[in-house]
């Protein structure tokens, strides 16, 4: 079911971009499909940023990977439940063979419901789940290469509704205190959480303006599924001097998948077998030839 297909990871084009993102859009539906709980919704919200950052932005080798992340980029999922797309993710960019994610909240498996490091996944670098916190443990990590006089970049991904925490606006006034211009978190705005629509359960009204107040160089991406506008973000952020940045990306909850776009239904549930199939069917549909 979870066939070996390596993708290398210097892929640059927005066409194998899309490819690679289809791919994982598969196995993320599989994943949770056999796992029988998880989250998809987020997940295929956030797999075109994941792709791009894994495939083309990020400077990281499977190979040469260690958990303190000493001389390489550092990816910290701060909405630690998006677990399906990282796995995914690290997978096809060879850190462990995609036949494993069949495993995933399987007892005793290496890809637990929610990162964690022991069980020596490789790729994983902090333990997440518990919302609000990798954006601290994200600014340390970029604090710290400051102070060895590294040039790599950290990266964090967290969600709207994770936006919500009280510590993300404590880590976000701490990196700008400590001018983490190698500090780059890109928000999941897809304007659903858990029970309803982000608006609804504790409104972040613009958050633009707000992550601009606490002193964030911000980038929105009006459009969060547009390679070309992600890759762009990403290079406005890499260029910013004195300050964090923020990349907003507006997508949609599910995307790719009709009867999961668009609504916080999807945000922790598995699909049926038959839903996969129908799942499956549509992404088969659009990529074309894996
Ligand atoms: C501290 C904490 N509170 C509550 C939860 C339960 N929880 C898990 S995901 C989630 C909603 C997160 O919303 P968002 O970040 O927008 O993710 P999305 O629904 O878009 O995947 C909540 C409340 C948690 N994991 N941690
Ligand atoms: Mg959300």
């Amino acid at each position: 079911m979870f066939e070996t297909i390596l993708i290398p990871n210097n892929m640059s084009t927005v066409q194998e971009l899309t490819r690679t993102a289809s791919q994982i859009r598969r196995d993320i539906v599989r994943m949770v499909c056999e796992a029988k709980s998880g989250h998809p919704g987020g997940s295929l919200s956030s797999t075109d940023v994941m792709t791009a950052l894994y495939f083309h932005v990020m400077k990281q080798d499977p190979a040469k990977w260690t958990r303190d992340g000493k001389g390489a980029d550092v990816f910290i999922l701060s909405a630690g439940h998006l677990a399906p797309v990282y796995y995914a993710t690290l997978s096809r960019a060879g850190y462990f063979p995609p036949a494993e994610l069949g495993t995933l909240r399987k007892f005793g498996t290496r890809l637990q419901g929610h990162p964690c490091v022991e069980t020596g996944l490789p790729g994983i670098f902090q333990p997440s789940g518990s919302l609000g916190q990798g954006l601290s443990v994200a600014a340390g990590f970029a604090l710290g290469k400051k102070m060895d006089g590294e040039k790599n970049y950290v990266f964090t991904l967290m969600g709207d509704g994770e936006s919500e925490e009280g510590q993300i606006w404590e880590a976000a006034i701490f990196a700008a205190h400590h001018k983490l211009d190698n500090l780059i978190a890109f928000t999941d705005w897809n304007g659903q959480q858990i029970d309803g629509a982000v608006e609804n359960v504790a409104g972040l009204g613009d958050l633009a303006d707000k992550w601009s107040a606490f002193g964030w160089n911000v980038i929105v991406v009006e459009d969060g599924h547009d390679f070309e506008k992600i890759l762009a973000a990403f290079d406005i952020a890499k260029a910013s001097e004195g300050k964090p940045s923020m990349i907003l990306l507006k997508t949609e909850m599910g995307h790719g998948v009709d009867f999961m776009a668009g609504t916080h239904k999807w945000h922790g549930k598995a699909p049926s077998e038959e839903q996969r199939d129908a799942a499956l069917a549509q992404l088969e549909e659009t990529l074309g030839d894996y």
